[in-house]
């Protein structure tokens, strides 16, 4: 089987082509695990790269990430819950008071087109929300992403949260978002800042690996 040709249509954003694809590697025996690490999860870094260095842009990185999506929607049942072990597990969101959801789900999807167990909780999460689910979840990390300035306090307010409720141990922070930066990222005691998604996967793997 050629995961590679998974890869290529991952890369063109051929949506159907990609399910299509995935129905028959499974319906062939497929290991499901070996269709996202060999076949998903370089067809996202090839777009991330392409993304970093300005050849792709926007529209052509959402269309990759349906077509991973699509491939996903039918590997995700049979991976989770059969032993499979993710690269580790996040927990992410859209601050309180911010209804910007488009570059989280993009990162949201990137991180699980890279092996991540990824719970996403959504937009306008309160600090209590992500202290909830820290403790449902048990993640490695946690991410916050906003867009709006005025939504920016909230994310230390998050951190403080997490502090105050005892749930900071073990657990990274990562935020992202237009108007967050590396500076702000430390002002706040967050661990990290990534610009985009493909950052945000890199940046993951490098947090959980210290
Ligand atoms: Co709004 N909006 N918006 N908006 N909106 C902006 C952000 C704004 C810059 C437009 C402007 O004025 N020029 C401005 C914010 C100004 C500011 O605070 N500095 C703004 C405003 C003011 C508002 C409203 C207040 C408008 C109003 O009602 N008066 C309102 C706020 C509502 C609210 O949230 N409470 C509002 C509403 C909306 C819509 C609902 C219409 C819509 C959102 C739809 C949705 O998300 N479902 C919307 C949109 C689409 C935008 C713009 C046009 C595009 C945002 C976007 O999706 N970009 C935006 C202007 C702009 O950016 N050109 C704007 C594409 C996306 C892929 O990029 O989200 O940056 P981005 O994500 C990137 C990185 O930032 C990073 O990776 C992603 C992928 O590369 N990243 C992370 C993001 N999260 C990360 C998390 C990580 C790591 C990386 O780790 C956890």
């Amino acid at each position: 089987m050629d995961f590679h040709e998974l890869s290529a249509l991952v890369i063109q954003g051929a949506h159907k082509a990609a399910e299509q694809w995935t129905a028959d590697a499974l319906q062939a025996g497929a290991d499901p695990r070996a269709i996202i690490d060999d076949g998903l999860v370089p067809g996202m870094n090839e777009v991330g790269r392409r993304f970093k260095c300005n050849e792709y842009h926007m529209p052509e990185v959402l269309i990759a990430a349906r077509a991973m999506k699509a491939s996903m929607k039918l590997v995700r049942p049979l991976v989770s819950g059969a032993g499979a072990r993710a690269r580790g597990r996040v927990v992410i969101g859209t601050v309180r008071g911010d209804l910007h959801d488009i570059g989280k789900n993009l990162v949201s999807m990137m991180l699980e087109g890279g092996g991540f167990e990824v719970h996403d909780l959504g937009v306008d999460v309160s600090p209590r929300a992500f202290v909830q689910a820290v403790l449902d979840h048990k993640p490695d990390l946690v991410g916050l992403s906003g867009l709006l300035t005025t939504a920016m306090p909230m994310m230390g307010e998050t951190v403080r949260a997490l502090h105050a409720a005892g749930t900071r141990d073990g657990v990274k922070i990562m935020v992202g978002g237009a108007p967050v930066s590396q500076a702000y990222a430390r002002q706040i005691g967050a661990d990290g800042y990534a610009p985009d998604g493909a950052t945000a996967v890199e940046l993951a793997d490098s947090l959980l690996a210290r």
